[in-house]
């Protein structure tokens, strides 16, 4: 496999974490998961903008990203059930990772929206890998293309998302 084309695998392999943590910026609103509780620092505890809607709604387009992949790629994933469970994990884990980051943006008193460079980008790709890992991976290789790529992406989206007016600022 030449380093191109095992890049793009890579990418394809992870794209439906990416649907599910992009996603939500649509999809979202509403009751916040926290239920606008405060943790004990008095602060709260995940913040408003992660909601159940979003969480939801963001698994759910990740996983269906997945059965459009299988039907595409069906060779890459061997089974129409692996490649259901692998994007339902890969969707899981990247906003569990989303809710990670929030809760310690919370406690580092950043309010909603503010940046955190590093825990935006990378915190639900790196929990995305971590909970698909037992079902399909990637090579080291592939994982550290994608650690480096990504927060490029993820900058792109946003700013592109900031532009169509989804979102109120470019990151
Ligand atoms: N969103 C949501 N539910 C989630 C995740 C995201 O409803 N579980 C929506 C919210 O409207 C949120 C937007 O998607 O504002 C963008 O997501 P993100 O950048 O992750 O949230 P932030 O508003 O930046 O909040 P935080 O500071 O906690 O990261
Ligand atoms: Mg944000
Ligand atoms: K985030």
């Amino acid at each position: 496999m030449g380093a191109l084309s095992s890049i793009l695998w890579a990418f394809w392999y992870i794209l439906p974490a990416y649907f599910a943590n992009a996603s939500p910026v649509v999809l979202g609103g509403g009751r916040p998961i926290d239920g606008g509780r405060n943790w004990r620092d008095g602060r709260r505890i995940l913040g408003d903008g992660k909601t159940w809607r979003g969480f939801f709604g963001g698994v759910a387009a990740g996983t269906l990203v997945g059965v459009i992949q299988y039907f595409i790629t069906p060779g890459f994933y061997g089974s129409l059930k692996t490649a259901l469970l692998l994007a339902f994990l890969l969707s899981f884990g990247a906003l569990v990772g989303d809710l990670v980051g929030s809760f310690i943006k919370r406690r580092l008193n950043l309010p909603r929206g503010y940046p955190a460079v590093g825990l935006d980008q990378l915190g639900f790709l790196i929990s995305a890998l971590a909970f698909a890992y037992p079902v399909k991976t990637v090579s080291s290789g592939q994982m550290l293309a994608l650690l480096i790529l990504t927060p490029l992406i993820h900058w792109s989206a946003n700013y592109f998302a900031y532009k169509m007016g989804w979102k109120s600022v470019p990151w």
